[in-house]
C-alpha cells in the first residue's frame, strides 16, 4: 500500500463544487418554504422615532413583519464568546432587531417574511421608520475624544477595553542607540466569501425541534448560543452547516440574522430562508482588522532589536462581536515578538466602538496586523541603521537551538528554524543577482524593489486552558468518531466545520495511512451537530493540528481494538502480532496474517467475538492540545513601480512556509496561493472606506476592490519541514500563513522600490494614487 501521508492527491471536495453539484445552505428547498428579509439601517447613528410596519403587513405575500419592539422579552440578545480578563470589557446588549437606537449603516430594524424573497424584500419598501439622524462617529482614535458621540452608556469615551501585555520596554528604549518611531493605519478589509450568508430554519411544533441550516465555521458553537438567544433546549435544536462557500473567519460570529430567521419559523410553523445579497454582506457581515498603531522599535547599530512598543486602537464597529476581543489582545498583542529575540516588548490595545460594521476575525485575525508591525519596523530600522534587511532580519532570529521558546508575552514558541527559511528564500531569489538588476535598473529610470516578511504565527486554537485563561467562553479541544463498516470502510466524524480547506481529503488521508486502507475507502463528515457529538469549529487554523490529531488518536484506538480481535483470530497474543500496510502478521510466520478488512466483518459478524469483547469497531477521541502551533516562513515579493502611474507590477512572489509535517502538499500549495492573494489584496487594492457620516463608500463589488487572477504572477512556493512536537501528526496549521506574510512583504517592497525618491512608508492599499503622489513629493 503507497503511502497517502504526504501525498498531493486531489482534493475530493472539487468535482462537486466546479461542477455545481454541492448543496449550499441557499438550495435548500423545503415544502412550504417562505422567505425572510431584512430592514437595515440606512443612518449610521440614529434614534427610531417610530416604525411603522401594517402596509408591509398587507402587502402581496407578505406572512408576517416584526419590528424590534415586537422582539422584545420573546428572543435574547446576540452574545459574545470572548471575555477578556482584567480588561474591564464592556458588553453592551446587541439585539438582534435596533429597538430604539441603530448604530451603524446596517444595523437591522425590521423583518419581513413572504411568499418569494422579491416579494419579502418589495415589502421593506413599505415600512416607514422615522428617524431622527444622531452624530456620528467612525474613527476610532476620534471616538475616544472628549465631546464625541457615545454609542453605548456603559462605555464613556466608546473604551469596550483596555488591555495591556509583555514585560515593560521602557528601559530597551532609555539604552537604545537607535529608534525608530512610525504609525501604522493597518486598514478595515471586508471578507467576501464567495458565498454570502445564508440561513434555511424548519421547526417541528409537535417534537419542539428546530433545524438551521446555515453558513457556518463551527455549527457547534452556533448550536450553544443560538440555542441561548432562542430559548430553545440545546438538544432541540440541530444546526447543520451544508456547502459553505468560504468563511475567512466572517461565519464564526453569532450574527442577529440567524436567530430572526430561527425565530421566524417557530412563531410562523413554516419554514423561512434568508439569503443575504453582496450589498448586505458588505454592510451587515463582519469586517476585519482596522487598527491605528502607534510603534517603536529600540535597536542598536550593529543591528540588533532590543525593544518594542506599541499603542493601538482597534475598532470593535458598532457592538462587540462574537470573538472580536480576542482579536486585537491574545492574537495580536502577543504576537508582537515575531520571529525575533526581542527581549522586551510592551503593548496597549484599546478597542474602541465606532458607528460601523463591527469587527471580528478576518483570514489571519490579529496576526496579519502584528506582522505587519514587525516587519515593518525591521525594514525601517534596517533603512536607518544601512544594513541589508535580510541580514537584519538573520541576526536576530531566535535561533534554532533556543526551541521551545518563551516569549516576554508569554507564549512558549514550539518549534522553529527560521534561519533555513530565510537561506531557502534567498536562494530561489538568487538575492544578490536581483540586488545588482535592481542597481541597474534604477540607473536606466526603473524602479524594481524587493520585501521581506519573516514571520511566526501562532495558530492550532489551542490548549483551552490558555484559551479559558484568556477569556475565551468555550473548550478549543477537538473530536472524532471513526466508525467502521462491516466491510472495512471507514466513517469520520470531525468536530472541526471545513468550509474550503479540504479535509475531507487529507483527513482521508491520515484515516487511510493509520489504518493501511485505501484512502477511497474512508468518508469524512463534518458540520452537522446531529451527526457530531460535540466540536469547536474551523477557523484559527486549527482544523489539522487539532481535529487532525483527534483523527489520529481514534484511529490508534481502532488499531487497538482491531489487534485484540485479530489476536483471537489468529490465536496468538497480541504482542505477537505486527500491524503493517493494513494486515496484522504473525511475527516470524509470514503466512498467518489477516487484513483490516477481515478484522472489520469479523468484528461485526460477532459469532466469533474474543471473550468479554464488544461487537464492532468504532471509536472515539477528544484532543486537547498542551501547546499552540507555530508556522513559520520567510516570504519575498519583488515588484516594479510604474514611475509615470505609480502602478505596482508584481514581478516574483516567492514564499517559504514551515506548516510541520506536510499532510498533503497540493492542498498545502493552494492554501498558500490563496492567503498571500488575499494578503497582497489588503497590501495593493482592499480598503474599506466610510465617509464621516458613516456612510460604507465602498460597498459593493464595483468600488471595493478586489484581487484580480490577472495580476499575479505565478506564486512560488517552498517548504521546510520542522514538526510540531506536541501533537502526534507533527503538523502546523497553513490555513492563514499566506495572507500573514504576505502584506508587509508587498509593502516592504514597494518602499524598496521608491527608496531613491526617500519615501519611507505608504499606508495601505497602495494605490497608483498614492505611489505617484509620493515619487512627486519625494523629488521635491
Ligand atoms: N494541511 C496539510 N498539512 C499541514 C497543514 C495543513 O495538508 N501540515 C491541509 C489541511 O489538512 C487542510 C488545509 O491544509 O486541508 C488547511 O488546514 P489548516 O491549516 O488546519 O487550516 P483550517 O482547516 O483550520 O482552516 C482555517 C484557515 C482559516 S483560519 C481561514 S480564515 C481560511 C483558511 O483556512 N479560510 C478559508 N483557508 C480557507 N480556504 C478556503 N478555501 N476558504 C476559506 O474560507
Amino acid at each position: 500500500m503507497p503511502t497517502v501521508f504526504g501525498t498531493a492527491i486531489k482534493r475530493r471536495e472539487d468535482p462537486r463544487l466546479i461542477t455545481g453539484r454541492a448543496t449550499y445552505t441557499d438550495d435548500i428547498r423545503l415544502p412550504g418554504l417562505v422567505h425572510a428579509a431584512i430592514l437595515r439601517s440606512p443612518h449610521a447613528h440614529a434614534r427610531i422615532r417610530s416604525i411603522d410596519v401594517e402596509k408591509a403587513r398587507r402587502a402581496p405575500g407578505v406572512v408576517a413583519a416584526y419590528t424590534g419592539r415586537d422582539l422584545q422579552g420573546r428572543i435574547g440578545t446576540v452574545p459574545t464568546a470572548w471575555l477578556l480578563p482584567d480588561s474591564d470589557l464592556k458588553t453592551p446588549p446587541h439585539p438582534v432587531l435596533a429597538v430604539d437606537r441603530v448604530r451603524y449603516v446596517g444595523d437591522g430594524v425590521a423583518l419581513v417574511v413572504a411568499d418569494s424573497p422579491a416579494r419579502a424584500r418589495d415589502a421593506l419598501e413599505l415600512i416607514g421608520v422615522e428617524y431622527e439622524p444622531l452624530p456620528v462617529v467612525v474613527n476610532q482614535e476620534e471616538a475616544m475624544q472628549p465631546g464625541k458621540p457615545q454609542l453605548h452608556g456603559e462605555a464613556p469615551k466608546n473604551v469596550a477595553f483596555h488591555w495591556k501585555a509583555g514585560n515593560g520596554a521602557s528601559e530597551a528604549f532609555q539604552q537604545a542607540e537607535v529608534v525608530v518611531r512610525h504609525r501604522f493605519v493597518n486598514n478595515r478589509l471586508i471578507p467576501n466569501a464567495m458565498e454570502p450568508r445564508s440561513a434555511v430554519a424548519r421547526y417541528n411544533p409537535s417534537s419542539g425541534e428546530m433545524t438551521l441550516w446555515m453558513t457556518s465555521q463551527n455549527p457547534h458553537i452556533h448550536r450553544y448560543l443560538l440555542s441561548g438567544i432562542l430559548g430553545i433546549p440545546e438538544h432541540k435544536l440541530r444546526v447543520v452547516a451544508p456547502e459553505v462557500g468560504g468563511g475567512f473567519g466572517s461565519k464564526i460570529a453569532c450574527y442577529p440574522d440567524e436567530a430572526l430567521v430561527a425565530f421566524a419559523a417557530r412563531e410562523l410553523g413554516v419554514p423561512v430562508k434568508w439569503t443575504e445579497d453582496r450589498r448586505e454582506s458588505f454592510i451587515a457581515t463582519t469586517h476585519g482588522r482596522d487598527h491605528i498603531q502607534d510603534v517603536e522599535l529600540a535597536g542598536r547599530k550593529d543591528g540588533t532589536i532590543t525593544g518594542l512598543r506599541a499603542t493601538v486602537h482597534a475598532s470593535m464597529g458598532a457592538y462587540v462581536s462574537t470573538a472580536a476581543p480576542g482579536v486585537p489582545t491574545i492574537l495580536f498583542g502577543l504576537m508582537l515578538q515575531g520571529a525575533y529575540r526581542i527581549p522586551q516588548i510592551e503593548v496597549d490595545v484599546y478597542g474602541v466602538f465606532t458607528n460601523t460594521t463591527p469587527t471580528d476575525a478576518y483570514r489571519g485575525a490579529g496576526r496579519p496586523e502584528a506582522t505587519f508591525i514587525v516587519e515593518r519596523l525591521v525594514d525601517l530600522f534596517a533603512r536607518q541603521i544601512g544594513m541589508d534587511p535580510a541580514e537584519v532580519r538573520r541576526r536576530n532570529f531566535i535561533p534554532a537551538n533556543a526551541f521551545p521558546y518563551d516569549t516576554p508575552t508569554g507564549l512558549t514558541y514550539d518549534s522553529g528554524d527560521y534561519a533555513t527559511a530565510l537561506d531557502k528564500l534567498l536562494e530561489a531569489l538568487d538575492y544578490p543577482a536581483l540586488r545588482r538588476r535592481q542597481e541597474e535598473l534604477r540607473r536606466q529610470g526603473r524602479y524594481l524593489g524587493v520585501g521581506f516578511s519573516t514571520y511566526v504565527e501562532i495558530c492550532g486554537l489551542g490548549p483551552s486552558q490558555v484559551a479559558g485563561a484568556v477569556g475565551f467562553q468555550g473548550g478549543l479541544w477537538d473530536s472524532a468518531t471513526l466508525r467502521v463498516l462491516p466491510t472495512g470502510k471507514v466513517l469520520v466524524y470531525t468536530g472541526t466545520s471545513p468550509h474550503g480547506q479540504g479535509e475531507e481529503t487529507t483527513f482521508a488521508q491520515i484515516v487511510a495511512e493509520a489504518l493501511g486502507i485505501p484512502v477511497e475507502d474512508v468518508e469524512v463528515r463534518h458540520g452537522d451537530t446531529g451527526e457530531v457529538y460535540m466540536g469547536w469549529g474551523t477557523y484559527g487554523s486549527r482544523t489539522t493540528p487539532v481535529g487532525g490529531s483527534a483523527v489520529a488518536r481514534a484511529a490508534e484506538r481502532v488499531v487497538e481494538k482491531a489487534r485484540v480481535f485479530a489476536a483471537h483470530m489468529l490465536e496468538v497474543a497480541q504482542d505477537d502480532l505486527t500491524f503493517e500496510e493494513g494486515r496484522f502478521q504473525v511475527k516470524g510466520a509470514p503466512g498467518r496474517s489477516v487484513s483490516f478488512q477481515d478484522v472489520a466483518l469479523q468484528a461485526h459478524l460477532a459469532w466469533n467475538l474474543p471473550e468479554g469483547v464488544e461487537p464492532s469497531l468504532e471509536a472515539s477521541a477528544f484532543y486537547d492540545p498542551p501547546n499552540f502551533c507555530y508556522p513559520f516562513g520567510a516570504h519575498a515579493c519583488v515588484v516594479e513601480v510604474d514611475r509615470d502611474t505609480g502602478e505596482v507590477r508584481l514581478e516574483r512572489y516567492v514564499a517559504v512556509d514551515d506548516c510541520g509535517r506536510i499532510i498533503n502538499p497540493l492542498i498545502v500549495e493552494g492554501q498558500v496561493h490563496g492567503g498571500v492573494v488575499q494578503g497582497i489584496g489588503q497590501a495593493l487594492w482592499e480598503g474599506a472606506v466610510y465617509d464621516e457620516n458613516g456612510q460604507l463608500l465602498t460597498g459593493s463589488l464595483m468600488d471595493y476592490a478586489l484581487p484580480k487572477a490577472r495580476f499575479f504572477p505565478e506564486i512560488e512556493t517552498h517548504h521546510t519541514e520542522t514538526p510540531a512536537p506536541h501533537n502526534p501528526l507533527g503538523v502546523k496549521g497553513v490555513g492563514e500563513t499566506g495572507t500573514i506574510a504576505s502584506t508587509p512583504a508587498v509593502v516592504n517592497a514597494v518602499v524598496d522600490a521608491l527608496a531613491p525618491f526617500g519615501v519611507k512608508h505608504l499606508e495601505t492599499p497602495l494605490t497608483p494614487e498614492k505611489v505617484w503622489k509620493a515619487m512627486q513629493d519625494g523629488r521635491r
